[in-house]
């Protein structure tokens, strides 16, 4: 049986990545996408999330818009990295699918209360507004979550601050109320993604798949390429969302730690820090962890079978 997911995302150069491995790969059943304010405004990462599922062939898999702004924030995009629509790079294909009708939140929940309890992960790829409104708004999902594995926050080192990463830090409060339920969080963050480098050598083996959906991700990776080398001195781009579906197709690819998580609200040099306390062993109670080491080699050979399983989709 594959993993059911809803993949709730801000797309976003990774995020594109992230739901066509979440789509290729036959150990995930993709049950919804949702999008959430973040790399762009809401309006244009939905749209984005809707012309990626074009490219990908998705289809009867609902769509649904979540929230324009986080809890208490103003609203605080990427464009320095995803560009000025939150995908630039490649053509984005007019969308054919229709969102739904529901605000992202109410498909969570609706998508979690109808399944089995204990069969839907929650996979959030940008900041966990949506996640926090629907634990809010309906307590019951949070004992029926399977689990819930976000890439955000980081063990150590940040980027959008020396201390913080993007997806936390634009909307801290949602984060900690979803660190803070007691679904086990499993925290796929900087210090794990930053080993998922786009390097020449992977850009070749995407390019030889040689399809439309490998084609769109490759000139996805081509910009990410230019504005990471730009604004974050990385010679090839940390590719951070796929790896946290990689974790839910196969755990083994990475080595997790458990580990307490706190997220700063009101340091003056640490807002938005996923604070990780690594003394000794983790209470008996503690359902959070992080993930650690990647076999990055192993997340490429997962991304080049999904695009080969995609095929050109007509
Ligand atoms: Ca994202």
């Amino acid at each position: 049986m594959p993993t059911q997911i809803i993949l709730d995302c801000d797309p976003g150069h990774d995020d594109a990545i992230a739901m066509l491995l979440a789509h290729g790969n036959p150990e995930i059943e993709l049950v919804a996408v949702t999008t959430v304010v973040g790399n762009q405004t809401l309006e244009k990462v939905t749209r984005n999330a809707l012309s990626v599922a074009r490219v990908a062939g998705i289809t009867g898999v609902p769509f649904a818009a979540g929230c324009v702004r986080p809890l208490v924030r103003p609203v605080q995009t990427a464009a320095d990295i995803h560009g000025e629509s939150g995908l630039d790079g490649p053509v984005l294909p007019e969308p054919v699918l229709e969102l739904d009708e529901r605000h992202a939140v109410d498909l969570i929940i609706d998508t979690v209360m109808a399944a089995e309890p204990g069969t839907i992960t929650l996979v959030p790829t940008g900041a966990l507004t949506n996640i926090a409104m629907a634990a809010r708004k309906e307590p019951r999902i949070v004992p029926r979550v399977r689990e819930v594995v976000l890439m955000g926050g980081s063990v150590g080192v940040g980027n959008t601050t020396a201390t913080a990463e993007f997806n936390i830090v634009i909307d801290p409060e949602a984060a900690h109320i979803v660190f803070s339920e007691s679904w086990p969080v499993t925290m796929v963050g900087l210090n794990l993604t930053h080993h998922a480098l786009a390097t020449p050598e992977v850009a070749e083996r995407i390019a030889a798949v040689d399809t439309a959906p490998a084609r769109f991700v490759g000139e996805l990776i081509e910009f990410f390429t230019r504005t990471y080398q730009q604004s974050q001195g990385f010679d090839a781009p940390p590719v951070h969302d796929p790896c946290a579906v990689a974790y839910v197709i196969d755990p083994s690819i990475m080595t997790v730690r458990r580990m307490p998580i706190s997220v700063e609200l009101s340091g003056a040099l640490t807002l938005g820090m996923t604070v990780a306390d690594l003394r000794a062993i983790a209470p008996a109670d503690c359902t959070t962890q992080a993930a650690m080491d990647l076999d990055a080699d192993r997340l490429w050979d997962l991304i080049v079978d999904a695009l080969e399983r995609i095929g050109d989709p007509a």
